[in-house]
């Protein structure tokens, strides 16, 4: 089987809720020494995406919402230490506190941005989900961060990214932290209207433009 063909069949698997495929599709990943991240990517979350356009148009329900997000974590199970794998030891390049906003529960994303971002050598500190504003700012404070990053994947929970920005500025800490907004409902226009930093489509440009941004700010 090409690389390609194992990526569609895991975006198959996802689709058609075939944990036994899903989960055979990751261990040929492993074994053929693939590039873990591209079948998250082209595989996993093609076959979410698709999940959720279904949801949207009331062809699938919750439980099958739900069905698809568990192959999804199982498969990870497998993948992450893969992915740890290619990140190696790495300098410490700074603190990123994280987490998805109030209200809002989705964490597949998350992860994978915290995972990434550990692998390049950031501390990350994982808040979890439905994490209020005040968890975000008093950790940021504690571990001293560079970066604060809120992840908002439902429009009724965006505005919980603009709370945590606004509890900085009353604060006085907003100069403090590069804050990084992200996740399913955040567009690049939202970002700039709350006055995020930085705005990442996917876990590889968070990682980059975190990067850069704090470079920047240490020049
Ligand atoms: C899986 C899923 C669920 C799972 C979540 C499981 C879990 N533990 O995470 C379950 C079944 C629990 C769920 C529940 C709900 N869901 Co849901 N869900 C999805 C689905 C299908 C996939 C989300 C996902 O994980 N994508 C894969 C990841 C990898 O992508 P991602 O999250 O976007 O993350 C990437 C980037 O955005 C970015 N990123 C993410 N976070 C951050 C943070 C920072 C700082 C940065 C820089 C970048 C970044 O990097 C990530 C990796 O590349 C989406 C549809 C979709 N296509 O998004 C709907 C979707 C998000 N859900 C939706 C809805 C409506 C719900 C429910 C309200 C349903 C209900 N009636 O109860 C509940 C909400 C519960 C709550 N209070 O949060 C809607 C939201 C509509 C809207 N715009 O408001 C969507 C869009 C489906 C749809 N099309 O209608 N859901």
């Amino acid at each position: 089987m090409t690389d390609a063909a194992v990526f569609e069949k895991l975006k198959e698997a996802v689709l058609s809720f075939d944990e036994e495929l899903a989960l055979k599709m990751a261990e040929e990943v492993v074994e053929k020494n693939l590039d873990p991240m591209e079948a998250v990517d082209k595989g996993l979350v093609k076959g979410l995406d698709i999940i959720g356009e279904k949801y949207e148009r009331d062809e699938i329900f919750l439980p099958e919402l739900m069905m698809a997000a568990n192959i999804f974590q199982k498969v990870m199970n497998i993948l992450e230490p893969k992915i740890k794998e290619k990140g190696g030891e790495r300098k410490k390049k700074g603190i990123v506190v994280l987490g998805t906003v109030k209200g809002d529960i989705h964490k597949i994303g998350k992860d994978i941005v915290a995972l990434l971002l550990s692998n390049s050598g950031y501390e990350v500190h994982d808040l979890g989900e439905d994490v209020d504003l005040f968890t975000f700012v008093d950790t940021a404070k504690k571990v001293n961060a560079d970066a604060i990053g809120l992840s908002a994947l439902l429009t009724s929970t965006l505005s919980g990214q603009k709370d945590v920005i606004e509890a900085l500025l009353q604060k006085g800490l907003r100069n403090d932290y590069i804050v990084m907004v992200g996740g399913g409902a955040v567009t690049p226009d939202w970002a700039e209207t709350i006055g995020a930093d930085l705005y990442a489509e996917n876990a590889q440009a968070a990682v980059r433009n975190v990067t850069e941004t704090i470079k920047e700010k240490r020049k």
